[in-house]
């Protein structure tokens, strides 16, 4: 008989993911009125419970499954089946019932209504193996289409996508990237055209689909005649499957072997006279669709804020239990300093990702200032760019914090890295929402000071001395964005865009850290708590003006290789 090791290493551990967040509960505690916060708790506590709980272990447990696609069933039938892992499929029913998608349509809590299903998502995400990404599609949807105006396909869609009902409820993809469009939609090639009997049907081929098990999907195409680029695409909706549960003129050619989110099945698609509504009009898809990008990117920044959180509650719950070196890794200054500033970046990141769900809930309930609503616009890409950077970065440092164990798979940490690196890629790069930031800006001259007001109001209200190099590391790089940005429009195009990352990331941790401050300024006023200046402090002192002085000739020397 074998011997008992001498020494085996407890595994970290999760509990309840709700009560142990301090970040989200003191958030919510200023955001919502007490008796908000009483109705929505019950809820997030029962997600944080299960999160931390039965699904974490299925998660564990699940961990090889992928999705599987069959496309012939044994007689020679075309099937093109895909069968998701058992997680996301408890992960659906989990989804629906708990209003992942709903509570934002329920409106129980008027423009809070968002900020409840946010709490609800980033609890949910980090144990459900990107089933966020169907959710988030989903959500996107349901906005435009009520945002389309278009009746019929409110009354027939809309209920599916914002129901608690399991049975009932539907996901929604988003099939926007073909080969030659990519992040640039407008070179889209897939076509519609009218049949004999005055309805549409899409002919082309969609390159990367996220969640392609959906049963409706928005996407674009190019109406026979219409003329090239984005103006020309008009959006559609597709309901993949007929009553008999077949395809409805859609192969689905492979599922794509991805990096990372790998329970999602990401197909290829073949779309072959697909029968398609038209949602509004028959041009302007790219603007048509945007309430989708903008919801979906709300929802990449929450799930960045979930992974960061996730790694970091494992890497502590670690940290308290492995011995080394004479003492528990938590008692070690270097390691204490490591995750204290994955800590900041998390919180910064948390500040402004939940700004952003603010704004939108105030859209949502039509109760938005012209001034926010601009702020909003100009906000979206540069908190999608900004918490999904730092996720890469945190996720990748807190794997190492597990040393050779974080590097192991069946330890469930690889997957977060892997998870994570998504977040910068889909649903616009780094680069492209950088360039579409600043589109924004330049065409809206009012988002500029939309956004200093609110800087601004966020550091008026902060007091306390031990703040003060937080406001001036985010008044400084305000001011250094802006006067670059002066600068780079009197230099040319070829300058705004050299440099459109930098400023946006500087931008992306100015707000975060002002954001991150204000609420700093209120826990300690209300809560007795320096934990939010503790982050703050750092999260100021680790590089928030990331603009530098650059010569375009250099980059251009530098990318010739010979
Ligand atoms: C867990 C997280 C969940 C995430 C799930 C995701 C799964 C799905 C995965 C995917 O599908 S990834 C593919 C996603 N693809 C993209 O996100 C595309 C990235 N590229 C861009 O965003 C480009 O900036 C864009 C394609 C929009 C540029 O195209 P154009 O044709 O040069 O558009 P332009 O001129 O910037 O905008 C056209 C119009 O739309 C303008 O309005 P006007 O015609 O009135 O001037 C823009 O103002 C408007 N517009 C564009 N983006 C907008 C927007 N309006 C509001 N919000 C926006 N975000």
């Amino acid at each position: 008989m074998l011997s008992k090791p001498a020494f085996n290493q407890p595994p970290p551990e999760l509990g309840n993911q709700y009560e142990a967040d301090r970040v989200l509960r003191s958030v919510l505690r200023r955001a919502l009125p007490p008796e908000v916060l009483s109705e929505v708790e019950p809820s997030l506590s029962e997600m944080g419970r299960l999160a931390g709980g039965e699904l974490y272990s299925m998660q564990l447990a699940d961990r090889l499954n992928e999705p599987v696609l069959t496309q012939w069933d044994a007689w020679g039938e075309r099937v093109d089946r895909i069968e998701v892992s058992p997680l996301w499929k408890v992960a659906a029913r989990i989804a629906a019932e708990h209003g992942v998608v709903a509570a934002a349509y329920e409106r129980r809590h008027g423009s809070l209504s968002r900020t409840h299903q946010a709490a609800l998502a980033y609890l949910f995400t980090p144990s459900t193996d990107i089933y966020s990404c169907p959710l988030a599609m989903t959500d996107g949807a349901a906005q435009t289409l009520l945002r389309s105006g278009n009746q019929t396909l409110i009354d027939r869609i809309v209920p599916h996508l914002t129901t608690r009902d399991a049975e009932k409820f539907w996901t929604s993809g988003q099939w926007m990237t073909e080969l030659t469009g990519g992040s640039d939609v407008g070179l889209s090639e897939t076509i519609a055209r009218l049949d004999e009997e005055g309805a549409w049907r899409l002919y082309g081929r969609k390159w990367f689909t996220s969640a392609a098990a959906s049963e409706v999907a928005l996407t674009l195409a190019r109406p026979v005649g219409n003329p090239a680029g984005g103006q020309g695409l008009a959006l559609f909706l597709v309901e993949t499957r007929d009553a008999a549960g077949r395809l409805r003129n859609i192969q689905v050619n492979r599922l794509k072997d991805k990096l990372g989110t790998r329970k999602v099945p990401t197909a290829e698609l073949t779309l072959d006279g697909t029968p398609a509504w038209l949602v509004i009009g028959t041009t302007d898809g790219v603007r048509n669709i945007a309430p989708m990008l903008n919801i979906t990117r709300l929802w990449n920044g929450i799930s960045a804020c979930a992974l960061m959180r996730r790694g970091l509650a494992l890497a502590r719950s670690y940290a308290r239990k492995r011995f080394a070196f004479g003492a528990h890794l938590s008692e070690k200054p270097l390691h204490a300093d490591t995750l204290a500033g994955l800590q900041a970046e998390m919180e910064a990141a948390f500040h402004l990702a939940f700004f952003v769900a603010e704004l939108v809930g105030l859209d949502e309930a039509g109760e938005i200032t012209d001034e926010q609503q601009g702020l909003l616009r100009f906000l979206t890409p540069l908190m999608k760019l900004t918490t999904a950077r730092q996720a890469v970065a945190v996720t990748s440092e807190v794997i190492e914090a597990f040393g050779g164990a974080g590097y192991v798979e069946d330890t469930g940490l690889p997957v977060l890295l892997r998870d994570a690196q998504v977040l910068s890629i889909w649903e616009g790069t780094t680069n492209v929402l950088s360039l579409d930031a600043m589109r924004t800006l330049v065409r809206k001259d009012g988002a500029l000071p939309a956004l200093k007001g609110e800087i601004t109001l966020c550091l008026e209200s902060v007091r306390d001395a031990r703040l003060s190099d937080a406001r001036h590391a985010c008044r400084e790089a305000i001011e250094h964005a802006e006067e670059w940005l002066l600068t780079a429009m009197k230099e040319g195009q070829a300058s705004l865009e050299a440099g459109a990352r930098r400023f946006a990331l500087t931008v992306g941790r100015a707000v975060a850290l002002a954001r991150l401050a204000k609420h700093a300024q209120w826990s300690l006023d209300e809560e007795r708590d320096a934990r939010a200046l503790a982050s703050a402090r750092r999260f100021a002192r680790s590089g928030i003006d990331l603009i530098r002085p650059f010569e375009i000739e250099d980059a251009r020397l530098l990318m010739e290789d010979k």
